[in-house]
């Protein structure tokens, strides 16, 4: 592709057609996300593909774009990535510990991340993201980490932790490591894996939630976890699709059904890569939110809209006071427009 026609397919010119329009043409027409832009190219030459690429642009265009309520694989994986929490297999140490034992393999895994759209990822344990970690400050965590892909990779866990245990030294392909250290300070954690080129490892989908309760437990609540994330899929440092547990439009094709009255926890972290940051906004309601989780204590922050930086997270608690179809997007509109939205069905 020469630069001139590169210009003419870039992410921004694409979105002025409208999202529909984009997922319209990958959806529709392409199942290896790397095929397509190739395949745009030749369009580019050819008048006929060119002319159906187009078509197809205005068509979504014109209907706007429904991801339908179709059960998929990437929908389902979505769905149930916001209320999995991996809690280890548990024991106690001599000295009265509790200790928590995780098996994390990574490994190359095609996912769906939006319907009918494969990405070429690499997983830990064949999701994207990685499974949502939890414990409670003061165990002991002790992570079996094989990496059966062929690229080294690492796992690095924020927190506070002996440097020989942050991760930042690869494991090369075919190898294990085991990760252990003492879970702290409490909090919204995160963990990914840390080897250059390290915003391609990331985006590639090595990342995950990870919970470290406090000692004296948060207020009884419905919890979810969400992991906000964009794709490249054409490799030009652009993210095309944009998402919440890893597929576009997921709970709007899906919404999240809560109970009015009720306290909902969201334990909400932002993998974006190749965007400065991303944002939480909710519609017609207010939440309260505490910046990386760790003083339950702390006053929190109370607005409908707040940013993550590349590696934030916090946790939202919020109430839905009546029955309604609440919507939350990035309030970024592209990022709403290619994937990041969806709805709270209080009931
Ligand atoms: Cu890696």
């Amino acid at each position: 592709m020469s630069n001139q026609e590169k210009q003419q397919f870039t992410r921004r010119s694409v979105m002025k057609m409208g999202a529909a329009g984009l997922l319209g043409v990958l959806g529709g027409s392409f199942l290896n996300p790397t095929a397509l832009f190739g395949k745009s190219a030749a369009a580019h030459m050819e008048d006929h593909s060119k002319h159906a690429v187009k078509d197809k642009l205005h068509a979504g265009m014109a209907h706007g774009y429904d991801p339908g309520t179709e059960s998929t694989p990437g929908l389902e994986a979505a769905v149930k990535a916001l209320t999995s929490f991996d809690y280890g297999v548990v024991s106690t140490r001599e000295d009265g510990k509790t200790v928590r034992e995780y098996q994390i393999t990574a490994s190359e895994t095609d996912v769906e991340i939006a319907k009918g759209i494969t990405f070429p990822g690499w997983t830990f344990n064949g999701t994207i993201p990685g499974p949502t970690l939890r414990c409670t400050e003061g165990d002991i965590l002790r992570i079996r980490f094989g990496n059966i892909s062929s690229h080294p990779h690492s796992i690095h866990f924020h927190g506070i932790h002996n440097t020989k245990m942050d991760g930042i030294e690869p494991i090369a392909s075919g190898s294990e490591f085991i990760y252990e250290f003492e879970a702290k300070p409490a909090g919204m954690q995160l963990y990914h894996c840390h080897v250059p080129p390290l915003a391609r490892h990331i985006h590639k989908g090595l990342y995950g939630n990870f919970i470290i309760d406090p000692k004296k437990p948060r207020k009884p609540a419905k919890e979810f976890s969400m992991v906000m994330q964009g794709f490249d899929l054409d490799l030009d440092g652009e993210n095309e699709v944009y998402a919440v547990n890893g597929y576009a439009f997921a709970y709007q094709s899906r919404p999240i059904k809560v109970k009015a009255g009720e306290l909902i926890r969201i334990y909400l972290s932002n993998f974006t890569e190749f965007d400065l940051i991303n944002s939480f906004h909710l519609h017609a309601n207010f939440f309260h939110y505490y910046a990386t989780g760790a003083d339950p204590e702390a006053r929190p922050q109370y607005t409908d809209t707040i940013m993550q930086c590349q590696g934030e997270r916090g946790i939202v608690e919020v109430v839905f006071p009546e029955a309604g179809r609440y919507m939350f997007h990035a309030h970024q509109s592209e990022f709403t427009e290619l994937g990041w939205m969806g709805f709270f069905e209080a009931e």
